[in-house]
């Protein structure tokens, strides 16, 4: 069986052409620095517009919006857990982010979909664990339903979180 193929790739994320890209938002869903800032720049004011009537998003959950100017045609905000060294619940909350972005993706009939190393930016999460639990997470929630996914890529800024997915998906082949 084919099942769902995950990648990694190093680029901007506004750039892609999938059908999602996931925004590393914050709660107010209003728009910041990082990914979220260049997701903004790139998607025009029509984004923020809409993201103004959501109502804001809580950590570890994910809300889905059009692409407006971007080439995909969904941005799927989620926010990531603060890193607060590790016992706050942090893990658990960035693997909710990877589940529920999915979950929506699927219910919109997303086929590509891509994700920016949520957290390991401005919210300080250590970019090795980050990716450990991304690329589980990814892998167990599509084995579990692949529904309408085909490619996952994680959308790496800079080359040294692209070998840390790269060294996660090696891992969790090696055991399976
Ligand atoms: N494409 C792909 N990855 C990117 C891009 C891009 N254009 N720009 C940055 N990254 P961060 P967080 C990478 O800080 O840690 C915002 O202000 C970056 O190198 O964007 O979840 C929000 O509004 C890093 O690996 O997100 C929140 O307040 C990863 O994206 C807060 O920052 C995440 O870095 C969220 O912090």
């Amino acid at each position: 069986m084919a099942g769902v193929r995950l990648d990694v790739t190093v680029a901007d994320i506004t750039t892609l052409d999938v059908d999602a890209i996931v925004n590393a938002a914050n709660t107010s869903l209003l728009g910041g620095g990082g990914v979220d800032g260049a997701i903004h720049r790139g998607a025009g004011p029509g984004l923020l517009e809409e993201c103004r009537t959501l109502g804001g998003c809580k950590t570890g959950e994910a809300k889905i919006t059009g692409g407006y100017d971007l080439p995909a045609r969904y941005v799927i905000h989620t926010v990531g857990p603060v890193w607060q060294g590790g016992d706050e619940g942090e893990p658990a909350l960035l693997a909710s982010c990877y589940r529920e972005s999915l979950t929506l993706a699927r219910a919109h009939d997303v086929t590509t979909i891509a994700f920016p190393a949520i957290s390991t930016g401005r919210f300080g999460f250590p970019p090795d664990r980050a990716a450990a639990i991304a690329v589980d997470t990814v892998r167990a929630a599509t084995d579990d339903n692949p529904g309408s996914l085909g490619t996952v890529t994680f959308c790496c800024f800079d080359d040294r979180a692209a070998e840390f997915h790269r060294a996660a998906l090696r891992c969790e082949g090696a055991g399976a």
